[in-house]
């Protein structure tokens, strides 16, 4: 049992945490899905900051990361990542997708955050399977708990039904919800 780690079916932009992972696109321009919804709900300040972001770096490569304000959100910052479109699995996706966890992750940590809340990224527009995100999203952050003392909680969100089954049947084989 790890109490480190929550599921949760809903909608991220409500929940409180220290920061929310976007699955952005690598323009930072805002788009549809949780991107869409993050970006309504937490006003200008956010597409303002990407703005800068972009101009000073050129948007997000795939797998990487970077933070803003979160605006109007509960949560104080988004850290937006950006996850691979799915090809069939020989684009290197699998590596792509650790890289947006494990960057979501040393950001977070670089900015002293102590809980936050993820999405299934790459899942919806992006195509990735499912099952497969899941259990990357999973062993990245299971991997990074053992070591990181200062992260207090990390939170799956999960939009949709299949999603949020496939967590709570993964991390209950993990043991790691009771
Ligand atoms: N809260 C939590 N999860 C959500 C929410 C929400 N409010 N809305 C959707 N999801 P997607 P991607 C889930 O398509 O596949 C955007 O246009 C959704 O059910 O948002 O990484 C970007 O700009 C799914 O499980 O992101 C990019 O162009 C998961 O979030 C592109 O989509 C990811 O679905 C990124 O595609």
């Amino acid at each position: 049992m790890n109490d480190r780690i929550e599921i949760h079916q809903g909608d991220i932009t409500r929940v409180s945490v220290d920061a929310i992972v976007n699955a952005a696109n690598n323009s930072l321009m805002g788009g549809g899905g949780v991107d869409g919804a993050i970006h309504k709900a937490g006003g200008l300040a956010i597409l303002e900051e990407c703005i800068k972001i972009r101009d000073k770096q050129g948007g997000c490569k795939t797998g990487e990361a970077v933070i803003t304000t979160a605006g109007k959100l509960p949560a104080k910052y988004v850290i937006h990542t950006v996850g691979p479109v799915w090809h069939g699995g020989a684009k290197s996706e699998s590596e792509k997708l650790r890289n947006c966890y494990k960057n979501s992750l040393k950001v977070a940590v670089e900015n002293g955050i102590e809980s936050i809340a993820f999405p299934n990224i790459s899942t919806g527009v992006y195509r990735y399977p499912k099952e497969k995100a899941a259990e990357i999203a999973i062993d990245e952050v299971t991997v990074f708990l053992k070591n990181a003392k200062k992260v207090s909680k990390v939170i799956f969100v999960c939009h949709d039904r299949t999603n949020y089954e496939l967590y709570e049947k993964l991390l209950k084989e993990k043991n790691c919800i009771g």
